[in-house]
């Protein structure tokens, strides 16, 4: 009897812990100045570039500056030591020669990226938007309920105002592709100082439509020189994303402070510091929620049994 008693007691456990279990996501969008061969060649650099991007369960990495593509990919490789990282990668993008990548670097254990999307202005001639077009992607939390876009942006400084406020059609193209409600936009828009200041945008709907929740707010700064910018931002929409957001979360992460770098040793990784935010996914779906009704089942036996041999 007491087998059969520890059976069920054992199983209860199971069934709980597969309704209870839930996932803390980090999502973090890092600007890495000119991240490339050179920069991924000093094996110092290399190295906590890979330990601030483990921080990250899925990050937007902007500045990519490689045609042959070493220095990502060594990241990638690098990226192993921590987890089963995967990278999705834009296009190279810009109007003339100079070009710049999107890379989202992404637990795949913890996310799935269902499919990628490069969103298009058309003919690069000057009457287009953007000069490195949006590059999105649909995230799915494994295990979780939830599908939802991110639009990455690194905006032209000088086209800042102009660039963010067509974020709005983007997020309009992103929901119908994806036939989605939730988005979220991260990068580095330039979204302060000279380039746009909340009186230019405040007429806006990306910034003025309330659906938007801007989660790095104009105090904060993520420049690491002396500048006092929040151009870096993260932007929630849709009632899903807001259920899961964790309260006070979206934040500048301090890397010098929490290595111990100096001030130059800061400044030989970027002039920007991650923005990051938390998310926390209920479980109970796909997998977990078949494992909890087999459990269930599997229980409802078990005692039937128990009680058959009490008779
Ligand atoms: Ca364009
Ligand atoms: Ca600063």
């Amino acid at each position: 009897m007491a087998v059969g008693q520890g059976v069920y007691f054992l199983i209860l456990v199971l069934s709980v812990y597969f309704v209870s279990s839930e996932e803390l996501l980090t999502f973090g969008s890092f600007n890495v100045k000119t991240f490339g061969k050179s920069k991924m060649s000093d094996s110092t650099k290399a190295t906590r570039i890979a330990e601030i991007t483990s921080r990250y369960d899925i990050m937007l990495l902007q500045e990519i500056r490689d045609s042959t593509g070493s220095s990502y990919r060594q990241l990638l490789s690098m990226m192993q030591s921590y987890g089963n990282y995967s990278m999705s990668i834009s296009e190279r993008l810009g109007r003339s020669s100079y070009k710049e990548q999107y890379a989202f670097l992404y637990r795949s254990d913890k996310i799935q990226i269902l499919d990628s999307y490069q969103y298009d202005d058309g003919v690069d001639d000057g009457t287009d938007v953007f000069e490195r077009e949006p590059f999105c992607v649909l995230v799915h939390p494994t295990n979780s309920c939830t599908s939802f876009g991110i639009i990455a942006l690194h905006s032209k400084p000088t086209a800042a105002v102009s660039e963010i406020s067509a974020l709005n059609d983007v997020r309009k193209a992103v929901e119908s592709k994806w036939n989605i409600q939730d988005v979220m936009i991260m990068g580095d828009l330039n979204a302060d100082c000279t380039y746009a200041r909340e009186s230019s945008l405040a007429d806006k709907k990306i910034y003025g439509d309330k659906t938007y929740k801007w989660l790095i707010d104009w105090s904060q700064d993520t420049t690491t020189g002396t500048t006092q910018c929040a151009y870096d931002r993260i932007i929630s929409r849709g009632q899903e994303l807001a259920s899961v957001l964790v309260a006070d979360s979206a934040q500048v992460y301090l890397f010098d402070q929490r290595m111990n770098l100096s001030k130059e040793q800061m400044l030989d990784i970027s002039d920007h510091y991650p923005v990051e935010v938390q998310l926390r996914f209920p479980s109970l779906c796909g997998k977990n929620l078949y494992m909890y009704f087999r459990l269930r089942t599997l229980s409802t036996v078990v005692q039937q049994a128990y009680y058959r041999n009490e008779r």
